[in-house]
């Protein structure tokens, strides 16, 4: 094992924080799905939940809400929370997995994937050892009876909203051709597969404009940074030909309208912004006009996944494997003043 990989193994041991509730300490039993016939069957209650997170990184304003989702539910229902910042690598979140796996107290195991594939050992693992298993966020590639239940966004009608609010962008401005960019996340990431997936069918079925994507280029950051770098490189190979931006997050959309100001442009007038999550960042392009729409995801699901996990340590096989998040979408057409009044009642 590399000198650096200890070194990161070591790293990621350390960002494993326990927001404790004074719960037990002692190993909690297996869930009543998979307890012997003869014992009565223990009825659980939140309390009882110690709940091993295992979520991607920090590396968004809707991942920090994500994350306080959890922990601010976690301390509300009196749940003892053990949570991973994965610092968005995969062999974090695998060594988390078996952390969790081995720590008697645990008795749900919830990832928030940075990829699609990699999980099925320890998935395999997780539920020999009687831990359950639900899926946060993000879709993975596995066999869904590796887990208990998948919380999470319909990504890729998320890129069908884009292409649709895109579209009307450009009829609005005119258009009736255009060229389109997009800022990808990160590629191995389920949000960004399926996003890009719904935005090229959805552009294929828009009559009114003809989009073509001249790139597609990914942040594996999902930040602003990364993104601003792939905007200036794009304005640059492709001079006055960009007619859209399609941002898969409010990070990556807002990293192109600094990229396209700096350059001289005027977003919302010369290049058309579509971004997703609808944070209060989105919310404020919204407001000044230079994203032309946001496509919300919603990232508090806290409550949903702990009131799956508690089903399923009490044995209730009813519960369906997708349960996708109810989702809108803002536009700077509904004016400054409506969108700063929604905002105002907003969490994230
Ligand atoms: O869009 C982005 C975050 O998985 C839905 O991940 C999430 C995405 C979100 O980095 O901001």
């Amino acid at each position: 094992m590399t000198k650096s990989r200890t070194l990161r193994i070591a790293a990621a041991a350390v960002l494993t924080v326990v927001v404790a509730a004074c719960s037990s300490t002692a190993a909690t039993p297996a869930p009543a799905s998979q307890a012997p016939a003869t014992a009565a069957a223990k009825t659980y209650t939140m309390k009882d939940l110690v709940v091993g997170f295992i979520q991607t990184g920090s590396e968004s304003g809707w991942r920090a809400a994500n994350t306080s989702s959890f922990k601010e539910t976690a301390q509300q229902q009196g749940i003892t929370l053990k949570f991973t910042d994965s610092q968005n690598k995969i062999e974090n979140q695998i060594t988390a997995f078996n952390t969790y796996i081995q720590d008697p107290q645990v008795n749900v195991i919830v990832l928030a994937a940075v990829a699609t594939t990699g999980y099925d050992d320890v998935l395999k693992a997780a539920k020999a050892a009687g831990k359950l298993v639900v899926i946060e966020d993000r879709r993975i590639d596995a066999d869904s009876s590796l887990y208990y239940t998948y919380i999470g966004s319909d990504f890729d009608a998320e890129g069908q909203k884009v292409a649709k609010a895109m579209g009307d962008l450009l009829k609005a401005a005119g258009k009736t051709t255009a060229n389109i960019i997009e800022i990808g996340g990160d590629q191995a990431a389920s949000a960004a597969i399926d996003r890009h997936k719904g935005f090229g069918e959805g552009i294929q079925t828009y009559s009114d404009v003809k989009m073509t994507v001249l790139d597609y280029q990914n942040a594996p950051g999902w930040d602003q940074v990364q993104g601003k770098a792939i905007m200036d490189a794009f304005l640059k190979k492709y001079p006055g030909k960009i007619d859209g931006v399609f941002g898969h997050n409010d990070e990556l959309a807002i990293a192109g309208i600094q990229s396209a100001q700096a350059a001289g442009l005027k977003p919302g007038k010369d290049i058309q912004f579509v971004g997703v999550d609808a944070t209060a960042d989105g919310f404020k392009s919204l407001i000044d006009g230079t994203l032309g729409a946001d496509i919300e995801c919603n990232p508090l699901l806290a409550p949903q996944v702990f009131d799956a996990a508690l089903k399923g340590l009490n044995g209730d096989t009813s519960t369906v494997k997708w349960v996708p998040s109810q989702e809108s979408q803002f536009f700077a057409a509904q004016g400054a003043d409506a969108l700063k009044a929604i905002l105002a009642t907003r969490k994230y």
